[in-house]
């Protein structure tokens, strides 16, 4: 018997690249086919460096919860934002930049037209239902000439994209499991943050949404 012909849209989880402002493009579903193996050097790194809660230099513990690997690590403290060589919880250097995760920076940066991008170091974010991350700049690099690249995984979340100053309105994008966006040129300065993360179920990733950014920091 002939199969019913189901009425899907072959293009629904197609490619989704989105120009979102000079040097700033989504990628839609570009590390879709990663998912897994990106999930599962996420937990290596976490098993040697776990995720906590670090404090800002205003004194707030972060909803946020961080961990890094490569070459250096972006941490916050009273003293102050770095990227710091060693862990500060454990004393010893970050876990190595995973392969998967410095050549998928390396492909999606070309493919927004940055050739020659080496991620030195990545900024692993887990985020729960109620967290959230207000707006700010990156802007503790050496180099703001080298995009920066940023992997969704797990559960849905919207961006929230300001302008130069943090007084513009920032626009709302909707990012997923898969999605990769890479800033770079003028929107390298960008007001940026995450709006609160709603409660959901993931099939990969349970209650929560894991966030790789992928930069060149040294
Ligand atoms: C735009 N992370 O880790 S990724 C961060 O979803 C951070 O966890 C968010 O902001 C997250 O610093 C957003 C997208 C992103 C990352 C860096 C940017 C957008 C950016 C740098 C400049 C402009
Ligand atoms: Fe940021």
């Amino acid at each position: 018997m002939m199969a019913a012909r189901l009425p899907v849209d072959l293009f629904d989880d197609g490619p989704r690249d989105v120009p979102l402002g000079p040097g700033a493009v989504l990628l839609g579903g570009f590390a879709l086919p990663l998912g897994e193996a990106l999930l599962a050097a996420v937990a290596d790194v976490a098993a040697r460096a776990p995720f906590r809660h670090m404090v800002t230099p205003g004194g707030w513990r972060m909803s946020v919860a961080m961990t890094n690997c490569g070459a250096a690590g972006w941490v916050t403290d009273r003293s102050g934002y770095r990227y710091d060589p060693r862990d500060p919880e454990t004393g010893r250097p970050w876990p190595a930049l995973p392969r998967a995760f410095a050549d998928l920076a390396a492909r999606a940066a070309a493919a927004a037209g940055f050739p020659s991008f080496a991620a030195d170091a990545c900024l692993v974010n887990r985020y729960a239902p109620g967290n959230r991350l207000s707006l700010h700049q990156d802007r503790n690099e050496r180099d703001f000439a080298h995009p920066i690249v940023s992997v969704s995984l797990g559960l849905p979340a919207t961006f929230l994209w300001g302008g130069e100053r943090r007084a513009d309105r920032p626009r709302r994008v909707p990012l997923r499991h898969g999605d990769v966006v890479v800033w770079g040129g003028a929107s390298r300065l960008a007001f940026h943050g995450v709006d609160t993360l709603r409660a959901g179920t993931d099939a990969r990733t349970g209650d929560v949404r894991y966030n790789l950014t992928l930069r060149r920091a040294l």
